[in-house]
């Protein structure tokens, strides 16, 4: 019987490690899957595994290169003011966790592949049961999902230091499982707007904020003066804007120049950055402009692979999960909508951050943030792609900035709270400096109580979206053509 078990397990962690962490392999067999299903002609299902995963590892290239060119340079500030600082970023956020768990709670986490397996089975389960669930979105994106669940791991053991292993993974498994679910399901709706029917949500780390401002951005839509970017023709010299690849060129030119000549030469020789006898000038200009570089690959490689992924899901909601979408990374809303929003989220949100940081330095918190790039960059982006997309060029600035100051401050808050800050990472995305907060208030104070009021709370979210809307609300997913159709 052991064997048995422990063959599994294996066999299981096998499957963990090189597919559901690895979402480009992940997509690619759920696209080469649902073409069998659709029963395609077997030379097509494999061109479209290598379509979709190829696509998939472009994107990686482009999130990638963004986040390993531009988040050294943000956290050049800390060291080269030699800032006692904690940063938010999901990398430095599951290294804190690391360093720290043994120390203060006397653990360590060895159980990330079950509880992988406990909440990806039950978020699918919740799916197949939809009818009565109302959920319709399976989480595909394995590398944020580690880390989600190294962070909730340590604020359930503040919550509850004493509990037992067993404990840990089926209440992790059972939180975790429906946050994925409900959290993505949230965001079927308002990214089939945004894509006309792409048929897949959004599986990472603010999905309730991306929703939340998606929805209040309607409130900007009655105005008639407020255009979307994508509108607005600048006249004269300033037309130079209205290509995206020259505007995020000249924006990003001038925010990173801005931080690098702050940083100074000096330092960044020291630091690495630079070669002795380079010219600084052309160093500013090249790193600059490799923000526009990567942005590009990126949605090269969401063009490469959504078209397939769209197409072969269709074998998979037909049969074995009926009417539902594959939730996946952020980035690949980056290629719908107005390409100029992403770079307006993204500067907008810097301005929120930067602007809460000077907050927190002049009331001497004791936490000082340095801004992460990858909550600043991969979540204020999208939510200006849906505030633009749904309320116009108002929403996609002012939301993005109030993002930015609610991602520090929540940040801070927890993270002091739960003494995650004095190991020098937190997480740092939207719904961690939000909801989970919010989660841990609730089980810290309510004990048990709280982990029920957790899960009945996220579970009747998704009722209450099927309430507002029930003939729509799987249509939307099964025929978006008809969908749009019945809203005229
Ligand atoms: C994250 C994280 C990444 C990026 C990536 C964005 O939260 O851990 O590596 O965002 O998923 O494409």
């Amino acid at each position: 019987m052991e064997v048995v078990g422990d063959f599994l397990l294996r066999c299981w962690d096998y499957f963990a490690q090189n597919i559901l962490m690895q979402p480009a392999f992940l997509i690619g067999f759920i696209v080469l899957i649902g073409y069998l299903l659709l029963k395609r002609p077997f030379v097509e299902c494999v061109a479209g595994f290598l379509k979709a995963t190829v696509g998939y590892l472009i994107l990686t290239i482009g999130s990638g290169g963004l986040v390993n060119n531009f988040r050294p340079i943000l956290v050049g500030l800390k060291e080269r003011f030699e800032l006692d600082a904690m940063v938010t970023d999901p990398y430095f956020g599951q290294n804190a966790i690391t360093a720290g768990i043994e120390e203060r709670f006397g653990r360590t986490f060895g159980d990330t592949m079950l509880l992988l397996l406990i909440a990806f089975v039950f978020n699918i389960l919740l799916v197949r049961f939809k009818k009565y669930t109302k959920l319709r979105a399976v989480f595909t994106t394995g590398n944020v999902q580690v880390q989600q669940a190294a962070t909730a791991f340590w604020l359930l053991l503040f919550c509850f230091p004493d509990l037992g292993r067993i404990e840990v993974l089926l209440v992790m498994g059972l939180i975790l499982g429906c946050y994925w679910a409900v959290g993505s399901n949230l965001t079927v709706g308002i990214c089939q707007d945004l894509t006309e029917g792409a048929g897949f949500a959004i599986a990472h780390q603010q999905m309730f904020g991306v929703y939340f401002f998606a929805r209040l951005a309607e409130r900007f839509k009655k105005n008639k003066s407020n255009r979307k970017l994508e509108d607005v023709e600048l006249p004269g010299f300033l037309s130079v804007f209205n290509e995206n690849m020259v505007s995020t060129s000249i924006l990003m030119l001038f925010f990173f120049g801005i931080i690098l000549v702050t940083l100074g030469q000096d330092y960044l020789i020291t630091a690495g950055f630079m070669a002795e006898g380079q010219s600084f000038l052309f160093y500013i200009l090249q790193t600059s402009l490799m923000f526009a570089v990567y942005l590009a690959i990126l949605q090269l490689g969401v063009r490469t692979f959504v078209s397939e992924l769209t197409e072969s899901f269709q074998g998979i909601s037909n049969t074995i999960l009926p009417g539902a979408v594959p939730g996946i990374d952020i980035a690949a809303t980056f290629a719908f909508g107005s390409p100029n929003a992403v770079t307006v989220g993204f500067l907008f949100g810097a301005l929120g951050q930067f602007l809460m940081i000077a907050l927190l330095i002049l009331f001497r918190s004791p936490t000082i943030v340095i801004a992460g790039f990858i909550p600043l960059f991969f979540d204020n982006a999208a939510i200006a792609v849906f505030a633009n997309n749904r309320g116009g060029i108002k929403a996609a600035c002012l939301f993005p900035f109030l993002s930015g100051i609610i991602q520090i401050g929540g940040s801070a808050l927890i993270a002091t709270w739960v003494g995650l800050s004095q190991y020098g990472g937190y997480l740092g995305m939207f719904d961690w400096a939000t909801v989970w907060p919010f989660f841990t208030v609730l089980m810290k104070f309510l004990g048990i109580i709280g982990v029920v009021l957790v899960v009945v709370i996220l579970l009747v979210i998704p009722q209450l979206q099927y309430r507002r809307d029930p003939e729509g609300y799987f249509l939307i997913v099964d025929d978006y053509d008809a969908y749009v159709e019945k809203q005229k």
